[in-house]
């Protein structure tokens, strides 16, 4: 679907999963890691949908679906791509959906070449710089703007945002899908040998199970039905995560399952708010509200050449300059004017690739002072343990706010090569602060979660001792700054003094009110105050401000709209599930995204098990059980003249408004980096090649940190046969600052361990319960063995017989806290993929064998570990009976 709001969230919500009569769990451990919305998911089970579980491991989920089916980790594109090719092949996909609100029938230009012609990579790939230009993926005639293809590797990632989706131009379309450079044909070219035999070699999935899952999806789609898709990290970290989520997107769309009750992608995101902090981002490529962060080049220096760099002038996007300016005013209050552009040239800009990992490689390159560690642990939950902690012996100060001792503050005294002697704590010159942080009961403040929903919380409780909340670090740090920078005439110091910084204090501890940063973050009219009612309320010539666009009308009315707790009537089937007054989900309370989508091209539901959002004629709008995700007076029938501008440009039966042409990308010509459609390549690490493109094997445009301290496994090397996953532990939270801190989690799980197959343990001699070794490139860790046959020898490859072994591992371990043991990412390296710079953990290569015991300080649990409580075939009589002392 393109990347229309960038790292954006779930089209959906998990409430709506019981409508789904299928569900496809891939790349996601929805039982253990999100337990509370897994009950969706056995709300539609008992109403009889199918669930299917696509996961190199057997667990919880694996165990609560219908059907579990083991894969080998990293290769979900050529699955999926499986099953297009299938739906393809039969003509199995909703015709209607796709050709109407897809661009299914829209031409690509003469210039584009697929893999399948080039040995491996799409047309515009230089070698030399390991890069696409894009220019040969536009549609024919077609500018897609802001795509010029030219960037350097360092710098690639900051290209995502800009660009996609925005089309100018007329278009050429074949409604009859046969022209050969039409979309849907290239789709069925690029997908032709993803054959169910190929699907088995590649993935270990029997090709009768591959006919199964294929079945019972499209027996489930279409107008009467639908299916949702749910996925995760298992999914996202890998170097082609972003084109196996697109895949998902692909076949989703194909089925016609997007925008609809019942169906959608979930992406089930990670820590409590996760997805607020991408909204108003802590990453560096991003301004709140996906506004791109301007690069430094000519082309972008000023506020108008910003602004139209973005080239938006069809659907939402052409709203843009009105997002920026107000939050321009956001942040500089009666400074910036229409005279010094808002202020806009003193916004840094971006000149390279300032993700995590080149930033930690900076340090480690001594080209970094310090570091702010708050609410992060990288000295164990960041790949390449070892380098990160390099990079944090390689500053002069970090400042560690957290609520326990974590590694990371920790790392000088009691990193493994601290205790192994090979560095030694007086040689260390960092200077740490360790400062306690407020925990979420401890503050007040809102989260935003997995499905864009704003909740409000109350303080419930004072923080112990010097414990302060995140608001009053940022608040009273900045005071400070400001107050050392008053009055200087410096210009690059201007951001600093003119910061409009309003904040009231209140109590002993001069604590600002939260529900003031969600009055800015709403926006509001520069004139009087009040706040705005919503986006469509914002303006470009400085009358109002806003810290999120996205966010605005949080704060309606000056009501914080995130305190909502009215669940409606749940069992209500006309709809109230959607529950519009619990909370509030950007963009304007709208639960669902493309909902305009759930009605048949004239504005009437797909069908009457299928309702959501439908064209009231008589009333002349639309209407339904959401906030509809339309202009609501555009009627069906409007036709949007070829010089239309704006939202003018979307005629009324094309959903996608954030697309230029409205219409939900199946083939991308600008918005990625790795190629217009999904393609299977390898992960960087695999034991295997490439069975459809040998000579590249891996992504050619990944993002390799090439250096003696970060080896990588790039050729297949038997001495790492196996394929290493890391997962994740209901019983535990990431790397453990909140639970191997906490005595009675540490008794449910109570130590490191990887779990293996029967064959693998027995070829290597371990035992179930003894000790292990793990070995990669870049090291070796040891945990106790879990043998099972939850995990299972995947047959894949050229003849009989060749199988590969799963190691999985989960990744909550460390040194300090009340339980300790080896971390997993001591093991993994540093790699990116090139869309989003995300880090590798799901798929590597390893090698096991038996042996070696950790000291004992290390071992003051001596439980056996029980792994997780699915069934387990081996042991049916062990779990229950450990666990059901802990239930009560
Ligand atoms: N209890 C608990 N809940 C949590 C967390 C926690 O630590 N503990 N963490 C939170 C956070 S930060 C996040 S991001 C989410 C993450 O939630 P999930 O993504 O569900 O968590 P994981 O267990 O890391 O990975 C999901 C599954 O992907 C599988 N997998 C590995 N490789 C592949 C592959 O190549 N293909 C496929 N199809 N599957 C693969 C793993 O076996 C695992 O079962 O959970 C959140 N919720
Ligand atoms: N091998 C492997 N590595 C992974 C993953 C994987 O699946 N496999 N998953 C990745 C993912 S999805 C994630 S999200 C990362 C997580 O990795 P990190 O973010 O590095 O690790 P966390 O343990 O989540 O760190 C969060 C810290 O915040 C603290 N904290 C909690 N509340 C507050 C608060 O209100 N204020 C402050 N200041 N601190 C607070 C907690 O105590 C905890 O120590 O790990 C990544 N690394
Ligand atoms: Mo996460």
């Amino acid at each position: 679907m393109g990347t229309s709001f960038g790292r954006g969230g779930a089209t959906s919500f998990q409430q709506d999963l019981q409508n789904a009569d299928c569900i496809l769990i891939q790349g996601s451990n929805l039982a253990e890691a999100h337990p509370v919305g897994f009950r969706w998911v056995m709300r539609a089970k008992e109403r009889g949908a199918k669930v299917i579980h696509v996961d190199p491991r057997f667990g919880r989920t694996g165990a609560s679906a219908t059907q579990h089916v083991p894969i080998r980790a990293g290769t979900d594109i050529a699955f999926l791509g499986g099953i297009i090719r299938h739906v393809l092949e039969t003509e199995s996909y909703f015709k209607e959906y796709v050709l109407h609100y897809t661009n299914a029938s829209t031409i690509i230009n003469e210039r584009f070449a697929d893999t399948e012609d080039l040995g491996g990579v799409f047309s515009g790939f230089d070698p030399e710089t390991g890069t696409y230009d894009r220019s040969s993926w536009m549609y024919e005639g077609g500018e897609v703007c802001a795509s010029d293809g030219v960037r350097e590797h360092a710098t690639q990632a900051f290209d995502e945002h800009t660009g996609a989706g925005m089309l100018t131009g007329a278009v050429p379309r074949d409604e009859t899908l046969q022209h050969p450079r039409c979309v849907l044909q290239l789709l069925r070219r690029h997908y032709a040998r993803y054959t169910p035999e190929m699907v088995s070699r590649i993935c270990g999935i029997p090709e009768e199970q591959f006919h199964d899952v294929a079945r019972t999806l499209i027996e489930n789609s279409g107008r009467e039905r639908t299916t949702a898709l749910c996925y995760a990290v298992g999914w996202t970290q890998q170097s082609i995560g972003v084109q196996i989520i697109r895949t998902g997107a692909i076949l989703q769309l194909l089925l016609g399952n997007i925008g609809r009750p019942g169906g959608g992608i979930m992406a089930m995101r990670g820590h409590a708010t996760i997805q607020g902090s991408s909204d108003i981002p802590t990453l560096y490529d991003l301004l709140p509200g996906y506004l791109h962060m301007p690069r430094a080049r000519e082309e972008e220096l000023t506020l108008a050449d910003y602004i139209g760099s973005l080239a938006a002038d069809r659907g939402w996007w052409s709203n843009f300059d009105k997002y920026i300016v107000s939050l321009l005013k956001a942040w500089f209050g009666d400074a910036a004017t229409e005279d010094n552009d808002y202020g806009f040239g003193h916004l840094p800009k971006i000149t390279g690739n300032h993700a995590h990992f080149p930033t930690m490689m900076r340090a480690v390159d001594g080209g970094l002072d310090g570091l702010f560690a708050m609410g992060q642990n990288p000295a164990i939950g960041s790949q390449n343990g070892g380098l990160m902690r390099r990079a944090l012996r390689n500053m002069k100060w970090l400042v560690v706010r957290d609520l326990a001792e974590i590694e990371t503050a920790t790392f000088w005294r009691d990193a493994p090569e601290v205790q192994a002697g090979e560095v030694r704590p007086e040689d260390i010159e960092t200077e740490v602060f360790l400062m306690p942080a407020a925990a979420h009961v401890e503050k007040e403040g809102s989260f935003t979660q997995t499905q864009r929903m704003v909740q409000w919380r109350d303080k419930a409780l004072a923080p112990p001792g010097d414990a302060r909340s995140e608001l009053w670090f940022m608040h009273h740090l900045t005071k400070r700054v400001m107050a050392h920078y008053a009055g200087s005439e410096e210009p690059r110091d201007w951001p600093i003094v003119n910061l409009h910084w309003p904040y009231e204090e209140h109590g002993p501890e001069r604590e600002p009110h939260a529900e003031d940063v969600l009055r800015e973050i709403n926006g509001y009219d520069v004139a009087t105050g009040a706040p705005v009612p919503g986006f469509a309320q914002l303006h470009a010539d400085g009358s109002t401000a806003c810290g999120c666009w996205i966010y605005s009308g949080v704060m309606a009315d000056g009501v914080n709209q995130a305190r909502r707790r009215d669940p409606g009537p749940i069992e209500d089937p006309e709809g109230g599930w959607v529950s519009p007054e619990w909370g509030w989900a950007w963009p304007a309370n709208r639960r669902m995204l493309y909902n305009r989508a759930s009605a048949d091209p004239q504005g009437r539901p797909w069908s009457e098990r299928k309702k959501y959002v439908w064209w009231d004629a008589e009333a002349g709008r639309w209407t339904g059980y959401d906030v509809p995700d339309f202009p609501v007076d555009k009627p069906p029938d409007y036709r949007a003249p070829d010089d239309a501008r704006g939202m003018d440009a979307i005629s009324g039966d094309e959903p996608f408004i954030m697309m230029g042409d409205g219409r939900a990308w199946l083939f991308s010509p600008s918005g990625l980096l790795d190629g217009p459609m999904p393609t299977h390549y390898e992960p960087i690490e695999s034991p295997v090649t490439n069975l459809l493109y040998p000579e590249i094997g891996a992504n050619p445009v990944a993002i390799r940190w090439e250096r003696p301290d970060n080896p990588v496994n790039a050729t297949a090397d038997p001495r790492w046969p196996c394929v290493l996953t890391t997962f994740r532990l209901t019983e535990h939270h990431t790397v453990g600052g909140m639970s191997r801190t906490l005595p009675w989690l540490n008794e449910l799980q109570p130590q490191m361990f990887a779990e293996i197959d029967p064959v693998l343990a027995a070829s290597r001699g371990i035992e179930d319960g003894g000790w292990m070794v793990i070995a990669t490139e870049r090291g070796e860790i040891e945990a106790r063995a879990k043998v099972t046959e939850r995990m299972r020898p995947l047959r894949i490859g050229d003849g009989p017989g060749q199988i590969v072994h799963q190691v999985a591992v989960p990744y909550h371990w460390g040194y300090s806290g009340a339980s300790t043991g080896d971390s997993i990412n001591d093991l993994l390296h540093l790699s990116g993929d090139p869309n989003v710079s995300i880090e590798t953990t799901k798929a590597l290569t390893c090698d096991v064998r038996a042996g070696r015991r950790p000291t004992p300080a290390t071992s003051a649990i001596t439980n056996v570990p029980h792994g997780h409580s699915a069934p387990d075939r081996e042991h049916p009589a062990e779990q229950p009976k450990l666990r059901s002392s802990h239930q009560a």
